[in-house]
């Protein structure tokens, strides 16, 4: 298995033990592959962007929140998606710079769980033409009981 498939495989994995230990940071080689997860009182999110081609970049998200299996079940019966995720770039005000389209969405015994991946190629990573790009992840939860919960995660910065 090559480095990157084995990030892959920590980033799908290692959220609830990185939970544990509160907010960390993982950055493997140089400029190949950067991950970060941060956790909330009831979620974890974590963030990665992956050098995958000479201009493709994995972007991928995952996130749980903690809630009975009963309510995640509720949302996901809910018409339309129960998650959105997009790229934000960190600035003097936020942009969203594009969505991050959902892979799966799950309710099970810790809550709802949802991964959202896309490839995209360097200028769309590219927020700030001038400078350094500080890039996130915003994951809007569409309760349509109660109301819309945003998550966000910590900033990867370039190079990616
Ligand atoms: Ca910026
Ligand atoms: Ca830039």
């Amino acid at each position: 298995m090559d480095r990157q498939g084995v990030l892959r495989r920590v980033t799908r994995f290692g959220m609830l033990g990185l939970a544990a230990l509160g907010i960390m940071t993982v950055t493997t080689g140089a400029a190949e592959a950067k991950s970060t997860c941060s956790t909330g009182s009831k979620h974890v999110i974590c963030f990665s962007i992956n050098k995958i081609g000479t201009d493709q970049y994995a972007v991928h998200v995952g996130i749980d929140v903690k809630m009975s299996q009963q309510d995640a079940q509720a949302i996901i019966d809910q018409n339309g998606d129960p998650f959105d995720s997009w790229a934000m770039g960190a600035d003097w005000f936020d942009n969203a710079e594009f969505r991050i389209p959902l892979t799966w969405v799950r309710a099970g015994a810790n809550g709802l769980s949802a991964e959202f991946d896309i490839n995209v190629p360097y200028n769309a990573l590219d927020e700030d033409p001038d400078g350094g790009d500080e890039l996130y992840a915003r994951v809007r939860l569409f309760d349509q009981r109660t109301s819309t919960r945003t998550f966000k995660s910590n900033e990867l910065h370039s190079p990616f």
